[in-house]
């Protein structure tokens, strides 16, 4: 009888486990990833009709849970606005304060839904890690961020 209750409660434990597994999601971050699907943001606001993260000042940052970076990537490439001037995204690992792996820097487009591509550098990113965009301390109207891909 103890045999089968502890054999119940192993099974419950397994099971639990497994689910556990399955309801965390990754996000390949070798596919182009949209902006606005973030997992969390403070501070921005919807651009292109909901289609991509805009109004990104300093202390505003925006987050993806579980981006997997597999066995690891060197570049970001994404379709960005701006109609400011020089800005930049710093890109982070796992919380606000985490390992910076990139720095995107933004060009102006001359135009807020004048969307180009553009790259940066990315190092030390492998596995799963939540990402966060980070606006530069003392940036403002960084720009719109339609979507990202890295590889
Ligand atoms: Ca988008």
């Amino acid at each position: 009888m103890k045999k089968n209750i502890l054999l119940l409660i192993f099974t419950f434990a397994l099971l639990s486990f497994l689910m556990g597994c399955a309801s965390v999601p990754t996000i390949p971050a070798g596919k182009k990833i949209q902006a606005e699907e973030f997992s969390e943001e403070e501070g921005t606001q919807p651009e292109k009709g909901g289609g991509a993260v805009g109004y990104i000042d300093s202390g505003d940052y925006f987050m993806y849970k579980n981006v997997d970076f597999g066995a690891g990537v060197s570049i970001m490439r994404a379709s960005v606005a701006n109609n400011s001037g020089s800005r930049h995204l710093i890109l982070r690992l796992d919380s606000l304060e985490g390992p910076e792996i990139g720095v995107l820097a933004i060009e102006s487009t001359f135009d807020w839904n004048g969307y180009e591509e553009m790259s940066c550098e990315i190092k030390g990113a492998k596995g799963i890690h939540d990402l966060y965009f980070v606006a530069m301390d003392g940036e403002t109207e960084i720009g719109n961020i339609d979507w990202f891909v890295f590889e």
